[in-house]
C-alpha cells in the first residue's frame, strides 16, 4: 500500500461518519502522489499524518433566547486546521445542514486554497447549525453575541480570523465584531468582511464573485477565448453568485440562469441583477419572486433542473456537492466549455471525472473562489497598517492574484506532467508552501 493510501485509510478509520471530509480529503490526497513520490522526506516526517489531523477542534454550546422567550441550544464549531504559513483563516458557516464533517472538509481545503493566494494566512473554519433563515434581526444578534461569547477565547488578529460563509455576511459580522470588542476591549483586525465604517476593506463584499470570474477569464484568454457573448448559468443567488453574475456581465456574458434552496429562475433574455439583489440582499426574500416581477422569466421549483440549460460557462455558487455525475453529464451533453467552482467542492469526485474526461476546463473551487479569502487577506493587512486603499487599489491586487493562482496552477500541473488538470495543479501547488513550512517548523 502506498503512502497516500496508507494515510487516507487510517483517516477514514479514525474520522468515521464524516463523508464530506472523506470526500475532501479523497480529492486532496491522491493528487498529492507524485509529491510525496519525489520526497520521501515528507513520509518520514510523517508529514501527511499530520497534514490532515487538525491542529484544534473546537466544539461549543450556543444558548439564545428567540423572540417568543424559548430558549434555543446550537451547536458551536471552530477547526483550527494548519497554522503553518500563518494565522489560521477562513470562514464561519451558518446552516442547519453544519456538522462537524462539514467545518473539516472546509477546513481542509481552507488550508490549500489560502497557500495559493500567495499570503501568510493558515487554514481555519467554524460555524453553526443555526438557521438564519426566518429569524428575527434581534435574533440573529442574541445568537451571535452567544456564539461570540464563547469563541472570543479562542481567536485573535495574530491567531485565528474567521469570517463570513453560507448564512455569515454583514450584518453578523457586525454583531459578531461588537461582541469581540465588548469583551475583548480591542479594536483589531479579528474578523474580515467588517463594515466600511469600522476597518472593513473595500471590495471584500465583491471579492469571491469577482475573483471567480477573473480566474474564468484568465483561463478563457489563455485559449483565445473570453467571456463575451457566452451564456452563463450561476447557481445560487447570494453573495458569491450575485458578485459573479454582476462581473460576468460587466464582461459581456449573458447570465441566463440563478437558484436558491428552493428553484430556479431562468431568464432567456439576461438575469436582471438589480431585481435578484433587491429580492436577496435589501429584501431577504426568495428568489422565485423574480418571475413574479419579470416578465419572459419562469421559475421551477428545485434546484438540479438548472443544469439541464444550455450553457457554455457554468460557475456554481451554492452550495457543496450540488453537481453529481448525471448533471456533469447534461452540462457536457450540452456542450459546457468552462465550469470553475465558485462555492466549496460543489462538484461531486464522479462529476469532476466527467468534465476532465470529456476536455471541459475545470477550475477547482480552491483556486477559483480564492479571491474572498484573499481579499480577507489584503483587510487584515489594512487593519495591522492602520489605513484604507481605495476600491480600485484592491480591486486591482485582487485581479494579479487571480492572475498567479492561474499561472501557478497551470505551471504545477505541467511541472507534474498533467497539463491542463487544475485540480492536480491547485492541491500540488497549494500544498508545496504548506509542506516547505512544516517541514521548517520541525515535529510539532
Ligand atoms: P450565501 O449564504 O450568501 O448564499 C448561499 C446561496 O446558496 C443561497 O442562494 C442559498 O439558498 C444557496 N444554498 C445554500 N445551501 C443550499 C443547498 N443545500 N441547496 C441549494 N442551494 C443552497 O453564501 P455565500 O454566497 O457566501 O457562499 C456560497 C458558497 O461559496 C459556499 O459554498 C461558500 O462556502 C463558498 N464561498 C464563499 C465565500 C465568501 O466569501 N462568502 C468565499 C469562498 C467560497 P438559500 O437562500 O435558499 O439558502
Ligand atoms: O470559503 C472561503 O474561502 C470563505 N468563506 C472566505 C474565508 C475568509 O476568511 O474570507
Amino acid at each position: 500500500m502506498s503512502y497516500v493510501e496508507k494515510v487516507l485509510k487510517n483517516l477514514k478509520k479514525q474520522n468515521p461518519n464524516e463523508p464530506e471530509f472523506h470526500q475532501a480529503a479523497t480529492e486532496i490526497l491522491t493528487t498529492l502522489a507524485p509529491v510525496v513520490e519525489k520526497h520521501p522526506e515528507y513520509e518520514k516526517a510523517g508529514l501527511l499524518e499530520r497534514f490532515v489531523e487538525p491542529e484544534r477542534v473546537i466544539s461549543f454550546r450556543v444558548s439564545w433566547v428567540d423572540d417568543r422567550g424559548r430558549v434555543q441550544v446550537n451547536k458551536g464549531y471552530r477547526v483550527q486546521f494548519n497554522s503553518a504559513i500563518g494565522p489560521y483563516k477562513g470562514g464561519l458557516r451558518f446552516h442547519p445542514s453544519v456538522n462537524l464533517s462539514i467545518i473539516k472538509f472546509l477546513g481542509l481545503e481552507q488550508i490549500l486554497k489560502n497557500s495559493l493566494t500567495g499570503l501568510p494566512i493558515g487554514g481555519g473554519k467554524g460555524g453553526s447549525n443555526f438557521d438564519p433563515k426566518g429569524k428575527s434581526d434581534r435574533e440573529i444578534m442574541a445568537f451571535c453575541q452567544s456564539f461570540m461569547t464563547e469563541l472570543y477565547r479562542h481567536i485573535g488578529a495574530d491567531t485565528d480570523v474567521p469570517a463570513g460563509d453560507i448564512g455569515v455576511g454583514g450584518r453578523e459580522i457586525g454583531y459578531l465584531f461588537g461582541q469581540y470588542k465588548r469583551i475583548r476591549d480591542e479594536h483589531v483586525g479579528v474578523l474580515t468582511g467588517r463594515g466600511l465604517s469600522y476597518g472593513g476593506s473595500l471590495v471584500r463584499t465583491e471579492a469571491t464573485g469577482y475573483g471567480l470570474v477573473y480566474i474564468t477569464d484568465e483561463a478563457m484568454k489563455a485559449r483565445g477565448d473570453s467571456l463575451k457573448g457566452k451564456t452563463v448559468i450561476i447557481s445560487g443567488s447570494g453573495n458569491v453568485a450575485i458578485y459573479a453574475c454582476q462581473k460576468a456581465q460587466s464582461l459581456g456574458a449573458k447570465v441566463v440562469a440563478m437558484y436558491d434552496s428552493n428553484g430556479f429562475i431562468y431568464d432567456p433574455d439576461g438575469i436582471k441583477l438589480d431585481v435578484v439583489k433587491d429580492i436577496k440582499e435589501v429584501k431577504r426574500g426568495r428568489i422565485k419572486e423574480y418571475a413574479e416581477r419579470v416578465a419572459g422569466a419562469t421559475y421551477t421549483e428545485g434546484c438540479k433542473g438548472i443544469w439541464a440549460i444550455p450553457c457554455d460557462v457554468a460557475l456554481p455558487c451554492a452550495t457543496q456537492n450540488e453537481i453529481d455525475a448525471e448533471s456533469a453529464g447534461i452540462l457536457v451533453k450540452n456542450g459546457v466549455k468552462y465550469v470553475a467552482e465558485g462555492a466549496n467542492m460543489p462538484s461531486t469526485l464522479q462529476a469532476i471525472e466527467v468534465f476532465q474526461k470529456a476536455g471541459v476546463v475545470f477550475l477547482p473551487a480552491k483556486a477559483a473562489n480564492a479571491g474572498g479569502v484573499a481579499t480577507s487577506a489584503l483587510e487584515m493587512a489594512q487593519s495591522s497598517g492602520r489605513t484604507y486603499w481605495s476600491f480600485e487599489e484592491v480591486d486591482a491586487k485582487l485581479k494579479v492574484i487571480m492572475a498567479n493562482i492561474y499561472r501557478n496552477i497551470d505551471a504545477a500541473a505541467k511541472a507534474y506532467g498533467f497539463e491542463g488538470d487544475y485540480v492536480m495543479g491547485a492541491n500540488i501547488a497549494g500544498f508545496i508552501k504548506v509542506a516547505d513550512a512544516m517541514m521548517a517548523h520541525g515535529v510539532v
